[in-house]
């Protein structure tokens, strides 16, 4: 019997497509821009999200730092929400790497930040203040549910930012989530926003790498961020090759993640002693807590589906987070249904 990993969808390995196009990938040093196949990853991506250019960097984190310090230089300020993954689970890269300063904003349990709340973060110009540069939106929103933000509260942050000529930067990780599960082009769910960092290597299942894409001008200097920060790479077409994929071949079917993550979300409801966080999923992923008299503890948990091979993974806030991605079918859910009622002692 095959492991089942619920824990994330970054742990995906690459499709059987993936593979031969990393054998055959044709390559180039792209430190010098050489890189065939990362060029055209890269000008895919700018063509997708109706941006002037992109950039292939290591990963979401190495994105979202790149890109915030590309908009702020030391001692600026950048707007992030409390359940934010920049601020949560990035190791404050921005404070730490970059010198900037962040003003941290209230998640709404939707992702979404109030326009009261993002406004009153924004400084005036006073000596005595750091400058705000940067308002930065996630979509979907991990800590929220996996949430999708849907384009008309996008547009509406993006005016404010226009209105205080600062910018807009979205932690785009799982954005071809959000666009599927809202029936839109990407391009169009993001239009207003100056940048954006997207993975290959989530629901994708691309096995490394990000893209951050942003007019021409900010894209040269994000360039030469990635390079200061160690992010250059050299014939990295090899993964790249699989971006392409990843772009090409896994975008609609993350549909069929969100189908599966409703239906067990549903299943769930009907287990008692599980509280779920999100009663209906937007996207992939489902959190539940345990109620209090069940008998055992969330920590209790991981062991008992481990005797059922499958991994589960629980979260600072006392939950547990059940991620759908390629590798889960349908036969994934029968077993994953069969464990709970199990574990938890129902027909
Ligand atoms: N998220 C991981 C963990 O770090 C929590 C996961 O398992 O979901 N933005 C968002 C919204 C993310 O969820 C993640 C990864 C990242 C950025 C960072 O991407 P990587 O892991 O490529 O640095």
């Amino acid at each position: 019997m095959e492991w089942i990993d619920l824990r994330s969808d970054t742990v995906t390995k690459p499709t059987e497509a993936m593979w031969e196009a990393m054998a055959q990938a044709e390559v180039g040093d792209d430190v010098y821009g050489e890189d065939p196949t990362v060029n055209n990853l890269q000008s895919m991506a700018a063509e997708r999200f109706g941006k002037e250019a992109a950039l292939f960097i290591p990963s979401g984190t190495m994105g979202n730092l790149v890109a915030i310090m590309t908009h702020c230089h030391r001692g600026d300020e950048a707007v992030l929400g409390d359940r934010s993954h920049t601020y949560l689970y990035e190791a404050g890269g921005v404070s730490a790497l970059g010198g900037i300063h962040t003003f941290i904003v209230p998640n709404q349990s939707n992702g979404k930040i109030s326009l009261e709340d993002l406004e009153s973060a924004i400084r005036p110009d006073d000596a005595h203040f750091p400058r705000t540069r940067l308002l930065c939106l996630e979509n979907t929103h991990n800590r929220c549910g996996g949430s999708v933000l849907e384009k008309s509260y996008i547009d509406d942050v993006a005016a404010l930012a226009n209105k205080h000529h600062i910018k807009l930067h979205m932690d785009g990780a799982r954005i071809f989530n959000a666009a599927v599960a809202l029936g839109l082009p990407v391009a169009e769910l993001t239009a207003r926003i100056d940048t954006l960092t997207f993975c290959l290597s989530k629901g994708l299942c691309a096995p490394v790498g990000s893209v951050l894409v942003g007019d021409r001008a900010f894209i040269a200097e994000a360039h030469r961020i990635r390079k200061q920060l160690g992010g250059g790479m050299r014939q990295v077409g090899i993964l790249a090759a699989a971006g392409i994929i990843a772009l090409e071949e896994m975008v609609d079917r993350l549909a069929e993640d969100h189908a599966r993550a409703k239906d067990l979300a549903k299943f769930l409801m009907g287990i008692p002693g599980i509280g779920l966080d999100w009663e209906s999923p937007d996207s992939n992923m489902l959190f539940f807590h345990i109620q209090d008299g069940v008998g055992y503890t969330l920590s209790d948990l991981i062991p008992k589906f481990a005797e059922h091979k499958i991994r589960i993974s629980t979260t600072a806030e006392g939950r547990v987070r059940l991620v759908m991605h390629y590798w889960i079918d349908d036969d994934a859910i029968h077993r994953i249904k069969q464990a709970f009622r199990e574990i938890f002692g129902v027909e």
